[in-house]
């Protein structure tokens, strides 16, 4: 049989060969002796995709044919990341096609490595929904993912000078192989214009909405693949496009640049991805967005489910919608909306079948971040939906007077309307209200949304708010990003772990066999090389791979405390100048992640890291034992490369504030130990490595309270703590700054005067558990055991365990294996 599969396998290389050449000449006319790198990645990707289209469409069918429930994930961020490497993972064929590019004279890692992310997201959240795809698609759920095709993903960030430059992310430009256009699935979505009251043919009194203006959603879709199943969803994107009949009736009166303008303002409302990963700017475009692409799949939705039903009574049966964060909230009156006025459901049974479709998902505490939209501005853009969202509020405010009699407070707090000053459209308790679950995404997250910002729900509601903690895909983050670490733990236990992740519980013995160990070792060692190959040193010399590689990598943000991190790479610098023998192991601080445009704080803290970074980098007094890389441009991209050369995962947020944070699970998988905070989910992710393997300091979330409620003071932290009194100094005193005392001001004024993040309360804490982690790291053997048995007891974050839990528990979806049916179109 062996000769009959090797046969086979040169069958597959040969066919792979032919569609190389084959889609660079007829799809993309080029002749092979002029094709750029670009024509390469294109053909790869199309052959790669043909192969795909099968099961996609095989997919479809099914769904159609059979009484399956549809789970409608809305996100208005979908952060892929590359998908040709991932495609080639999950359809098993990496070994072929690398194969195959290599005898057509290709390197399949270089054309990987040029494709382009589509980066539709800000940060945890848009990955969190990428993740959520894969293991849908995984499980054989079936699934859509809905959200918006940006012209422009998340900008690109250079530096200047150390200071923070965006780039337009121009992500479409080399041409999309994984979207098809479905031009003749557009669908059409208003705006503006008033709402009026009219007879219908039978003499009911019935309300529409004329809406002034129009605009047409195109939607792209995207074939998301299982690992190894038939199972092939679709992420559906909606781009914007102005519709013909505007075109003609501006054509008429003779104004054809008028009506060229128009179009170019239909075009804005996918255009670019707003930036901000936590504050709510209530900007009248962002809000549009919003509906737009919620108007697009809520019709959508309807249309696929009246081509299999006469009406929409049984709707909630065949979907379930999440909502991901508020960002989709409209979607409540939207449907609302769609039932009463055009499918003439009478109220009280439209919102039984809106209520039982969706649930909404909190992804922070922050209250700066929760959205909400003024009155004035959503009664100008969408008339009929404030009126529908005034009378969810009107019958909801009943039910909590009946509910709390003569407590007016109450009703003040949990009305859909803010009236405290101008009035408010609050996103979260319409998404509350109009849902039958609401869940947050860490165990401490979800019982501090209980306990504060989600209490009167709770109090009102006590089954239907729900913990449901995030994880992410071993599939992308393991066996994509670490292929060295994939394939030793291939060989120690078999392949089981990728899709039951628990199973890597079986690496727990070979954390005391010294053979395993090493070759950990040398693995680690290798993907360090890989990034000191990549990234030369600017100011010094090159980076160490003997080095403790102690990363940091996320959104920039006060809350995550990236100038904690700070304060201790100013300590150490100190006391390596103040005392050149002490004994300390050689760290490389790698820092990545992007500063929203308009953030100014978060932007003066990355130009303070590369101001660090440039004096320390290049004092030859203290450059062998102490570096600084700030790689520029996060991305998926990069986290393929990051998660697997980390020894030590930066997770330092002040206790109460990260919701669960997702980077912290990438990390430990890949063997990584990780310094940290009682927050979010790193609160789990110890209680499942063990505590002896969890680097923990800091303030809990009792502890934040109990300081703040005695009236914390920075200002006596600074005065009385020697060595943060002389870091502190350094900075203000223009040691990084050529000498300018104001360039770093606002950032030591914050922490002197407020600290809103109490970075000087957990100050020395921080600073004595990094002296443990050098400690640690000196003894090679007990911190590789530390890491192995990390990654043994990772299990849990797997996203597959997330979404198992929605399905039972938000869902009340199942697996519904799909069976290859369809034949190929015939040769
Ligand atoms: C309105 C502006 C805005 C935009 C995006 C506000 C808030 C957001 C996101 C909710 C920010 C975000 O990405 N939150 C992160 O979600 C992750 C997935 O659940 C969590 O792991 C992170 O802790 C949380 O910060």
């Amino acid at each position: 049989n062996y000769g009959n599969s090797q046969t086979n396998e040169r069958k597959t290389i040969k066919k792979l060969k032919r569609g190389f050449a084959y889609k660079l000449f007829y799809q993309l006319g080029v002749w092979t002796q002029n094709a750029s790198l670009n024509d390469y990645y294109l053909a790869v990707s199309y052959t790669v995709r043909d192969r795909m289209q099968q099961l996609f469409i095989n997919t479809i069918r099914a769904f159609q044919q059979k009484d399956s429930k549809i789970v409608s994930y809305l996100s208005a961020e979908f952060l892929m990341g590359p998908h040709l490497h991932n495609n080639l993972i999950n359809l098993g064929i990496y070994d072929q096609v690398a194969q195959a590019a290599a005898e057509s004279g290709l390197d399949l890692q270089q054309i990987i490595d040029h494709e382009e992310e589509p980066g539709l997201g800000n940060g945890g959240l848009g990955r969190l929904a990428a993740c959520y795809l894969d293991s849908l698609a995984s499980l054989e759920i079936p699934a859509i993912g809905y959200g918006i095709r940006y012209e422009f993903g998340m900008f690109d960030q250079a530096f200047d000078n150390g200071w923070q430059k965006e780039l337009s992310d121009r992500w479409l430009q080399p041409g999309n192989p994984w979207e098809f256009k479905k031009a003749d699935m557009a669908v059409e979505v208003g705006s503006g214009g008033y709402t009026e009251q009219y007879k219908d043919d039978h003499g009911k009194l019935r309300v529409r909405w004329v809406p002034g203006k129009l605009v047409k959603g195109i939607p792209y879709d995207t074939p998301i693949l299982g690992y190894r199943v038939n199972t092939v969803n679709m992420l559906r994107l909606w781009s914007a496009e102005a519709p013909k009949s505007f075109d003609f009736a501006e054509f008429n009166v003779g104004d054809y640049l008028g009506a060229v303008h128009e179009k170019m303002l239909a075009e804005t409302i996918s255009k670019v991805l707003y930036p901000n990963d936590e504050q709510s700017h209530g900007k009248a475009l962002r809000l549009y967005q919003q509906y737009f692409f919620v108007s697009c799949s809520m019709q959508d939705m309807i249309r696929i489910h009246l081509f299999q039903f006469e009406n929409l009574d049984n709707f909630s049966d065949k979907f379930a919608v999440q909502l991901n964060d508020t960002h989709p909230a409209i979607a409540v009156p939207e449907f609302m909306r769609l039932l009463v006025d055009v499918h003439h459901y009478d109220w009280d049974s439209a919102w039984e079948i809106v209520t039982h479709t969706f649930a909404y998902t909190n992804h922070t505490l922050l209250p700066e971040a929760l959205e909400k939209w003024p009155v004035a501005m959503l009664a100008g853009l969408l008339p009929r939906h404030l009126e529908i969202i005034y009378e969810i509020n009107r019958r909801f405010l009943d039910l909590v007077r009946l509910e709390y009699p003569g407590d007016v407070d109450v009703v003040r707090r949990m009305s859909i309307i803010d009236e405290t000053g101008e009035r408010y459209v609050r996103m979260a308790n319409l998404a509350c209200v109009g849902g039958h679950a609401i869940n947050g995404v860490a165990q401490l997250h979800t019982k501090l949304l209980k306990e504060h910002t989600l209490v009167d729900f709770h109090r009102l509601w006590p089954d239907k708010l729900i913990n449901i903690t995030n994880g992410v895909t071993p599939r992308r983050w393991m066996v994509v990003s670490n292929p060295r670490l994939s394939q030793l733990i291939r060989s120690a236990i078999g392949e089981e772990w990728i899709t039951d992740l628990k199973k890597l519980q079986a690496l727990e013995p070979l954390a005391e066999d010294s053979a395993f160990c090493e070759k950990w070792q040398q693995i680690k060692f290798a993907n360090k090389q890989d990034i000191c190959t990549m990234f030369a040193c600017k100011q010094g010399p090159n980076y160490n791979p003997q080095a403790l590689f102690d990363v940091q990598v996320k959104r920039i943000h006060e809350y995550k405390r990236q100038h904690l991190n700070l304060l201790h790479i100013v300590t150490l610098y100190q006391r390596l100048k103040n005392n050149p023998e002490l004994d300390i192991p050689p760290r490389l601080f790698i820092f990545g992640g992007k500063a929203a445009p308009s953030y100014f704080m978060a932007k003066l803290i990355i130009k303070l890291i590369n101001s660090v970074a440039e004096v320390v980098n290049g004092d030859p007094a203290v450059n062998k034992r102490l570096q600084i890389l700030f790689i520029p441009n996060y991305n998926v991209q990069i986290g393929h490369i990051v998660y697997p050369m980390a020894d030590l995962s930066e997770q330092i947020s002040l206790a109460g504030k990260e919701a669960s944070g997702t980077g912290n699970m990438k990390f430990a998988m890949n063997g990584a130990l990780t310094v940290g905070t009682l927050d979010g989910a790193n609160v789990e992710i110890r209680e499942e490595v063990g505590a002896e393997n969890f680097f923990l300091f800091g303030m809990n979330v009792g502890e934040v309270e109990a300081r703040r409620a005695a009236g914390y003071n920075p200002q006596d932290i600074y005065n009385e703590n020697k060595e943060l009194h002389a870091a502190i100094n350094l900075i203000a005193t223009g040691h990084f700054s050529h000498g300018d005392r104001e360039l770093f001001r606002p950032v030591i004024d914050s922490l002197l005067k407020h600290d809103p993040f109490m970075v000087l309360a957990d100050y020395q804490a921080y600073v004595d558990c990094q002296q443990q982690v050098g400690e640690v790291f000196q003894d090679p053997q007990r911190w590789t055991r530390m890491a192995i048995l990390n990654a043994a007891r990772i299990g849990k974050f797997s996203s597959d365990r997330s979404i198992t839990e929605y399905c039972r528990k938000i869902w009340q979806v199942k697996p519904f294996p799909v069976a290859l049916t369809l034949q190929r179109v015939p040769d």
